[in-house]
Order: structure tokens, then C-alpha cells, then sequence
């Protein structure tokens, strides 16, 4: 088939309303971005940005995300939920439980590596950046951000070293309108529950099962302080329980601010 043909038409979605309204763009500075510019003019609850190729795709920590035009897929969701500000923060792993979720449904194996990031072997696939804007203790909106290495070729020498893609992986070519629909019918399963009580029971079951962390020794990285530790649990609110290799003690760690690494490499 010729690949070059491909047209953006999202199918296996199956959703009330996530996804029902897409903002389809060739380019565009980054989803994020435009999402929130778009909920600011008052969107729709389930709004989706999709862009070919962004020039200013965004990482967390003002990081930069390589989002090259064609082969990947980066979209953005708007959401609403009525909860505490301090749960927004737990999108993200709701989120990359339905990009696990997903790739399996399209016979992908992968692994979660929290708080979010995806993985094929030792490499990343798929990164994930929630954003949100509050009134008080309301939020406005929350806007999740997925990039998904798809057809990728070949990453820039920076990246080469931890970064892969599904067509790198598998061999093949994937469709992205289908993992798209895919990914955005796992994220209405996992909000049902989420929107208005702030429960993430089922995503944790997921995330417990597709960790790629749980048991490893890693390296807790927060700023400039690298901290040696084995990882526990991850409890019931999808944060980590870690012991501390120095002295055994046992700390719950808050996704935020936080990066892990294993401790000889990106895993
Ligand atoms: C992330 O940050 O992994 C979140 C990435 C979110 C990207 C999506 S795309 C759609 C939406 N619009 C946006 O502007 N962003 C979201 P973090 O954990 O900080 O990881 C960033 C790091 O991953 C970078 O510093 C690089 O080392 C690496 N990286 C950059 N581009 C990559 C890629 N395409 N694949 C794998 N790794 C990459």
C-alpha cells in the first residue's frame, strides 16, 4: 500500500464523546498548545487536537518533544473533571493505561514506565503531558498530551539511544487512525468513573499489570538529587512506594516533579 495516501480519518472509536470533535492540523506549534486556546474559547468536553508534525512539541519541565510530520501521533484531549485540583495530576497514568490498553488490542506489547511514559524493550514510544488551568478550587479544563512514535523511521542522534517506534518494534506499519480511535475509547472507559469521583481503581489494575518498574532498582531523580531505591508498590492513588537503598526506609513518591531511570541506563 502506499503509504503516502494515508488519510486522517479516526476509526474504532467508540465513545460518547471523546474524540466526537477533532481539530485536524498538518502543523501546528504543539496539541497542547492548541487545545488550550481552543478551551479557552469554550470547547466541548472531549475536544481533540491531532497534528502531523508539530514545531514545538513539548515535553514536561519545558523539555522538547521531537514530533516529526507523518509518522507519530500527536493529539490532545480536552477534559472537564468536576474533582480537586489535586487529582488532575492522575490523568496522565489514565492516559497511558489506555495507550497500554490500546497497543494491546492491536496485539502491541508494551510496558508503562510511571509516571508517563510508555515503552517497547528498553526504549520509549510514547510520552504523555497533562496541563491544566484552575479557577479556585475548580478546574476549568485539564488537557492531556500524547506522543506516540508510530511509523518512525529513524530518531536524530540524541534520541536514537532511548527512543524507538511501533514500526521499529514490530516491523510493520501501523495505522495510526486506528490506534487514534483506540486510545481515545480506552480514555472515556477509564474518565467515566474518573470524571466526577476522581476514582482511578481500574487504571491502577492496569498500571500494576503493565509496569515495567514495579520490583526494579531505579534511580529517583528530583532536580539535581539522584537517589538510589527499589520500587515497592505502586498504592491505590497510582503513586509510587519506593525503599531507599541507603537506609531502607520507605517513601510514597508524587508524580509531579519527579523522573526514574534505571540505574544503567533509560530503564
Ligand atoms: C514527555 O515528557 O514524555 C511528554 C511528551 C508529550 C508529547 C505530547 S505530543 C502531543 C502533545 N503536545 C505537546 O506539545 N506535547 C504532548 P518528558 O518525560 O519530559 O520526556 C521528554 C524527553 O523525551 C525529552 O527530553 C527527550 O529526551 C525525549 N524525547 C523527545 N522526543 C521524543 C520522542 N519523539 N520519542 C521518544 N523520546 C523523546
Amino acid at each position: 500500500m502506499d503509504r503516502s495516501t494515508e488519510k486522517f480519518e479516526v476509526k474504532n472509536l467508540n465513545t460518547e464523546y471523546i474524540g466526537h470533535s477533532i481539530v485536524y492540523k498538518k502543523i501546528t506549534d504543539s496539541t497542547n498548545t492548541e487545545c488550550k486556546r481552543l478551551c479557552d474559547s469554550r470547547a466541548e468536553e472531549g475536544l481533540t487536537v491531532v497534528a502531523e508534525k508539530q514545531t514545538a512539541g513539548r515535553g514536561r519541565l519545558g523539555r522538547q518533544w521531537d514530533s516529526p510530520e507523518g509518522t507519530g501521533i500527536w493529539m490532545s484531549v480536552m477534559l472537564k473533571p468536576q474533582v480537586n485540583p489535586e487529582r488532575a495530576s492522575k490523568v496522565t497514568i489514565l492516559a497511558a493505561a489506555a495507550v497500554y490498553m490500546a497497543l494491546k488490542d492491536m496485539g502491541i506489547d508494551s510496558g508503562i514506565k510511571w509516571p508517563n511514559d510508555i515503552v517497547i524493550g528498553s526504549k520509549k514510544i510514547c510520552g504523555i503531558l497533562t496541563e491544566m488551568k484552575c479557577t479556585g478550587e475548580n478546574i476549568d479544563y485539564v488537557v492531556v498530551g500524547i506522543g506516540i512514535n508510530v511509523n518512525t523511521e529513524k530518531f536524530p542522534e540524541d534520541l536514537a539511544e532511548k527512543a524507538t517506534s511501533l514500526k521499529i518494534e514490530t516491523g510493520q506499519f501501523v495505522d495510526r487512525n486506528e490506534l487514534i480511535g483506540r486510545i481515545l475509547t480506552w480514555i472515556e472507559v477509564f474518565y467515566q468513573s474518573f470524571r466526577t469521583s476522581g476514582d482511578i481503581n481500574k487504571v491502577i489494575e492496569i498500571v500494576r499489570q503493565g509496569s515495567i518498574v514495579l520490583g526494579k532498582d531505579v534511580l529517583l531523580i528530583r532536580g539535581n538529587e539522584e537517589i538510589q531505591c527499589k520500587v515497592r508498590d505502586i498504592d491505590n492513588d497510582g503513586e509510587l512506594l519506593v525503599e531507599y537503598k541507603e537506609d531502607g526506609s520507605v517513601h510514597r513518591v508524587i508524580s509531579g516533579e519527579i523522573s526514574i531511570r534505571g540505574l544503567y541506563g533509560y530503564i
